[in-house]
Formats: C-alpha cells, structure tokens, sequence
C-alpha cells in the first residue's frame, strides 16, 4: 500500500485544497492528512477561523482523505513519515523547495498551487477588500 501525507491549516475548506487533496491521493492507496492545531497556526502566524476539531471534521468529510492527525511543531515531518510509513511527501508548490530534505526519507512532490483561490483571498472578499 502506496502512503501519501501532507501538511496544512485547510482553513475556510475551498477547491484549492480539495483538489490538493484529490492529487494526492492519486498518488497512492492511503493519504494522511496532518493539520495544523490552533496552537501551532499562531507559530506560522495564521488565525483560523474554524478550530481544529471544525476543520478536522470537515477534512474527515472528504474522501480522498483516510486519516487526520495533528500538527503542532515544524520539525515532526521526519517523525511522521517513519513513523506512518509513507512513501510520498506532498505539498502545494508554493512550498516548492521547501522540503526537499525529506527526500532521504520519502519522494517529495510539490503539486501546482489552485489559482484564484486561497483562504486569505476569502476572507478579504467578506471583509470588502478584496485584493487578488
Ligand atoms: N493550496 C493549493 N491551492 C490553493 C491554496 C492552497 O494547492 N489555492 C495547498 C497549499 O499549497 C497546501 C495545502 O493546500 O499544500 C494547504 O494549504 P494551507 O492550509 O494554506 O497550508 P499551509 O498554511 O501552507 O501549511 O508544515 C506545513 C504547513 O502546515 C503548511
């Protein structure tokens, strides 16, 4: 069985990160979601506006997704992959370089980022403000 894992806050759940998600998969059998606490999103400077629990229910939702599990530090990447055996690191190539250190331990793959489309543009659009 194929193990793909990626990492992310997925707040404000959007086609951006579903089709994140959906290619993913497509590139194994299993796919590990790890998510961002509330906690670990004030280390990378984001406020969600769904906790942890409302966005791990709505990933769990999904069914390109098998697990969710927590993320709360920036250094248990090696970590999850030993310990998940995954074969696959995967993340949007916004990060694209980013991680290229967990090639000792998986394949890295860094899919093309969903244009027009993030968390933030929604939230400006809400407050009135939007800037592409
Ligand atoms: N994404 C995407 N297209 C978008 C928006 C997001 O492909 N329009 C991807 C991102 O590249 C990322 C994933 O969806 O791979 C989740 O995005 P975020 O929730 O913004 O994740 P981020 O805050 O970048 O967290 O340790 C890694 C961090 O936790 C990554």
């Amino acid at each position: 069985m194929k193990k793909v894992i990626t990492y992310g806050t997925f707040d404000l759940l959007h086609w951006g990160h579903i089709r994140l998600l959906e290619r993913a998969k497509q590139l194994g059998d299993h796919l590990t979601v790890v998510l961002s606490t509330d906690e670990f999103n004030l280390l990378k400077d984001k406020k969600a506006f769904h906790n942890y629990e409302q966005r791990k229910y709505l990933l769990e939702a999904i069914k390109h997704v098998d697990q969710v599990i927590p993320e709360t530090t920036w250094d248990q990447k090696v970590t999850d992959i030993q310990s998940h055996h995954i074969d696959i690191f995967v993340m949007g190539d916004d990060w694209k370089g980013q991680f290229d250190f967990l090639s000792d331990h998986c394949e890295v793959c860094y899919l093309e980022r969903t244009k027009d489309i993030s968390t933030t543009y929604i939230k400006q659009q809400l407050a009135g403000s939007a800037q592409t």
